[in-house]
């Protein structure tokens, strides 16, 4: 140990040690517990950004807390490697997209071992390999060969940027996710489909069991995007034909107030209800202007509701209304039966169509008045959707609505026009995109066989190199005949394999699996060696995943459990999503996400170039609790320079641990005297106590919610005590043994914790205190509950003389706690109320004595 401290030698020493020695490699041991702490794997787009570092920064203090706590750790770094920077890239600098991610992923490895993370770089991957991608394709074919892969016509979002269909997660709003201005159109298309619907029930029940392990707000709108709804099919007769239409409601026990039945633009039963009509052609082609808008902007609340009647009718089969059939932009296809009898009284988005079109209101469920009296509404403003009972109804008039609900559906089952069901908003999920950089979809088509699978022995169908990217048209894959022309594996004739590559979201569903067997070549994995590892203990990530990654992965973990790959159903037990790293703009006076197009980004670089890789964790741990959002402190002088106080803060105090242990290193190395051989006064109680409340809070912190904030806190707390400490000793020499014991105690279970934010300087401090083995390979120290605890001192309270009261306060307490603890304490102040008080006198630990007059 040098006496200054200087981040960058100390950081590259270890770095190498770590890595000379194999440390963090990580083997199956089955007679020890294991932990699985896992990272959202980055995209390689170039350079490591302050949102990365956070995310690892957190991850690789887990890991290392529960290595110190005897577990197994699986803790290891892969790329998600396919996508579309890479080809945009490819376009622009007319580069191979290979070559390019290839790049971006070795220099920001290097970025991410400059960090000092306790990865397992022997389990890296990185999907954009074959080894890797050769799996997906395998995967498809199981998927086909059980129907969960299948290919329809549809009507998909599609980027005119991107020139790729986009998954509906990825057109919120109807824009595109990764051109924020875009407007994304509607296209029709020949897709591949994933059924994830089938698996809608247990993704939806299974969230339960994550309930306490995953943030609330996560399974919200898991539950949302699931959004499964109860409700009856009902068929309305259509007047003069055979043809009948149903429709999906939940509020049966509304279809008195009925007023008019309205239809997807897409619903297949449109083109025959105009038939022969003279509206025809203008409905029709209204419909069509109505399809161009996106699922997106439909399914809006704030939609600006138009249609037009088609001049059909339909039949309320309960009371024989006829009612006009309408075709209009807020009735989406996908959901439900595509059509909806519409409810002006109380449904809203029916209530805004009404109006638009002059269509009646009626009401049907009224509220009680304190009486107990139905309400009768003179004039609606908007829908009413509360409780109620039924009017207007015919003989289900009177009953609560709920009621009325579940015996209307009985009643429309028996008389053979409608039944209960169950939707579900989430759909199938289409994975086709016509792109290059991806995983080539295993399918080959031939003249006579149809669609094919590729042979699993012929597996990985491999992305043809050196392909010329424009970024035009449809697939590139397309164009390039080597690829496209194939013979068919069944009958041997000409075939054309599918252009397509699929949605990057295949690769993240199951990397981490991977990492459990990361070089087998015979399956995607060993059974044993998931069982191990998986589920995964803690999953660090943003929370832009929610529902995206995070939904699909469930339902691959369930498809694997099917296939009997692996024998459990969730694979994250705990989720921590991080907050953001910001920025106080002055522009806009807020403090805002960093990112290069806000042109507010600290380069992580720069920073460990400056501070060291351990002041820029601490930092960012120190910050804020790892669920918010860190605020990046930076401040600029008169000429315009720019300073980092925060960083620099972790440094200095980084710095001072270094001091002090410098100091004393040597001392404390040669020590080996046994507490009980010692006798501790009182300075050296207190610091014991400091150092073992410390542990004791570090630990609970950790265990109970991964508040690093507070754990550093607490270090920087015992730092301080330690530095008192060793002020009233002044001299190294003039320390007793006693004091040597409890310095000893103190600083190195601060080096020990340390080491899990800091680890570098921690290491360095460890071997300067004498420590052969490795602070990665020391155990987590125990406290002692006895001297963590609290000593109190009672004392003796006199007023004018008298012994009046006893007050309890802590051993530490200086002479003014102890004066303000007589003053509040109830019995002393029955005595000194009312009357002034000349003086108090405190006898230090002992006694005081309060005069009054
Ligand atoms: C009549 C009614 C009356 C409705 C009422 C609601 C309230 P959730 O709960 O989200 O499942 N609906 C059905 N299919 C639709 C489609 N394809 N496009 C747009 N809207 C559709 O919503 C179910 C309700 O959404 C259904 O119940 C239907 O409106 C509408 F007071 O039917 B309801
Ligand atoms: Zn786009
Ligand atoms: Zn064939």
């Amino acid at each position: 140990m040098d006496e200054k401290y200087f981040p960058k030698e100390i950081e590259q020493k270890w770095q190498k040690r770590w890595a000379d020695e194999q440390v963090f490699k990580s083997e199956i041991r089955p007679d020890q517990k294991k932990y699985y702490c896992l990272e959202m794997l980055p995209y390689p787009s170039g350079r490591i950004h302050m949102g990365h570092v956070r995310n690892y920064s957190i991850g690789d203090a887990i890991a290392r807390f529960r290595r110190m706590r005897g577990y197994n750790v699986l803790y290891t770094m892969g790329w998600d490697a396919f996508g579309l920077p890479a080809e945009n890239a490819a376009i622009k600098n007319n580069e191979q997209p290979e070559k390019w991610t290839l790049e971006n992923i070795d220099y920001m490895r290097s970025q991410l071992k400059r960090m000092g993370y306790s990865y397992d770089w022997s389990r890296e991957i990185a999907s954009c390999s074959p080894d890797y991608y050769r799996w997906n394709q395998w995967f498809f074919i199981k998927m086909y060969q059980r129907g969960l892969a299948y290919k329809k016509k549809s009507v998909a979002n599609w980027c005119p940027e991107c020139q790729t269909v986009l998954a509906n997660e990825q057109a919120e709003g109807g824009v595109c996710w990764r051109h924020e201005t875009t407007r994304v159109i509607q296209k029709e298309l020949d897709q591949w489909f994933l059924r994830i619907t089938d698996y809608a029930d247990e993704l939806l029940a299974g969230l339960d069991e994550l309930e306490g392990g995953w943030p609330e707000r996560v399974l919200t709108m898991q539950r949302n995007w699931i959004g499964k709804s109860e409700g009856a099919r009902v068929d309305f007769p259509i007047k003069g034909s055979n043809e009948k239409l149903s429709i999906f409601t939940t509020r049966i026990d509304t279809i008195y107030g009925a007023n008019a039945m309205v239809l997807a633009p897409e619903h297949p039963l449109l083109p025959k209800l105009v038939e022969g009509s003279p509206n025809r052609d203008r409905v029709l082609s209204f419909a069509e202007a109505l399809k161009k808008q996106s699922r997106e902007e439909r399914a809006a609340a704030e939609l600006k509701k138009e249609g037009i009647a088609t001049g059909a009718y339909a039949i309320n089969p309960f009371n024989g209304e006829e009612l006009p059939v309408w075709v209009a932009n807020f009735i989406l296809m996908e959901y439900g039966t595509g059509a909806i009898m519409c409810v002006p009284g109380h449904d809203q988005r029916d209530f805004d169509f009404s109006c638009q079109y002059g269509l009646p209101v009626r009401q049907v469920i009224a509220p009680l008045d304190d009486s107990g009296n139905p309400i009768i509404f003179e004039e609606q403003k908007e829908a009413f959707p509360g409780e109620g009972v039924m009017i207007n109804s015919g003989r289900w008039n009177g009953l609560p609505w709920r009621e009325a609900n579940k015996k209307m559906t009985e009643f429309a089952a028996e008389h053979g026009f409608g039944q209960w069901t169950v939707q579900f908003k989430i759909r199938d999920w289409g994975i086709s995109r016509q792109r290059y950089w991806g995983t080539p979809i295993p399918i080959i088509y031939c003249d006579r066989c149809g669609a094919v699978t590729v042979p699993e022995d012929q597996l990985p169908v491999e992305l043809p190199k050196n392909v010329h990217i424009t970024g035009m048209g449809g697939s590139p894959l397309a164009q390039v005949e080597e690829f496209v022309n194939t013979s068919c594996p069944q009958c041997g004739g000409a075939a054309r394999r599918d252009t397509d590559t699929m949605d990057t979201f295949v690769d993240s569903n199951w990397y981490y699996f991977r990492y459990c067997d990361p070089r087998n070549d015979r399956a995607p994995f060993d059974r044993d060696k998931v069982e191990y590892w998986m589920p995964v203990d803690q999953y660090i990530g943003g929370i832009e995943h929610a529902v995206l990654h995070l939904i699909y992965t469930r339902f691959w973990t369930k498809v694997m459990r099917d296939l009997g790959l692996n024998s459990f159903s969730e694979p994250v037990k705990r989720l921590l999503t991080q907050g953001m790293v910001c920025m106080y703009s002055e522009k806009t006076g807020r403090s805002e996400k960093m990112s290069k197009s806000l042109g507010n980004t600290v380069d992580p670089d720069e920073m460990v170039e400056l501070f060291g890789a351990d002041a820029v964790r601490v930092y960012m741990l120190f910050t804020a609790p790892p669920e918010k959002d860190v605020d990046w402190q930076f401040k600029k002088d008169e000429h315009g320079n720019v300073e980092y106080p925060g960083v620099e803060g972790a440094h200095r105090f980084l710095a001072r641990v270094h001091r002090i242990v410098w100091k004393w290193h040597k001392h404390l190395a040669e020590f080996n005297r046994k507490a009980d051989e010692l006798e501790f006064n009182d300075a050296q109680r207190r610091l014991r106590r400091k150092t073992h409340q410390t542990i004791k809070r570090v630990a609970a912190d950790f265990e109970e919610r991964l508040h690093f904030n507070t754990m550093i806190a607490a270090l920087m707390e015992l730092t301080n005590e330690i530095y008192d400490f060793d002020t009233r000793l002044g001299k190294v020499e003039r320390a007793s043994e006693a004091d040597v014991f409890a310095l000893k105690e103190a600083i190195e279970n601060l080096t020990l914790m340390l080491g899990l934010f800091a680890p570098h300087v921690a290491e360095e401090m460890w071997e300067g205190l004498g420590r052969r083995e490795m602070l990665a390979r020391a155990q987590w120290p125990e406290y002692n509950e006895e001297l963590a605890r609290e000593e109190s001192l009672e004392i003796p309270v006199q007023v004018n003389g008298k012994l009046r009261g006893r007050v309890q306060v802590s051993i530490d307490a200086s002479d003014e706690e102890i004066k303000s603890a007589a003053l509040a304490d109830g019995k002393v102040l029955s005595f000194t109320q009312g009357k002034d008080i000349v003086k108090v006198i405190v006898v230090p630990r002992k006694l005081v004595n309060i005069v009054v007059r």
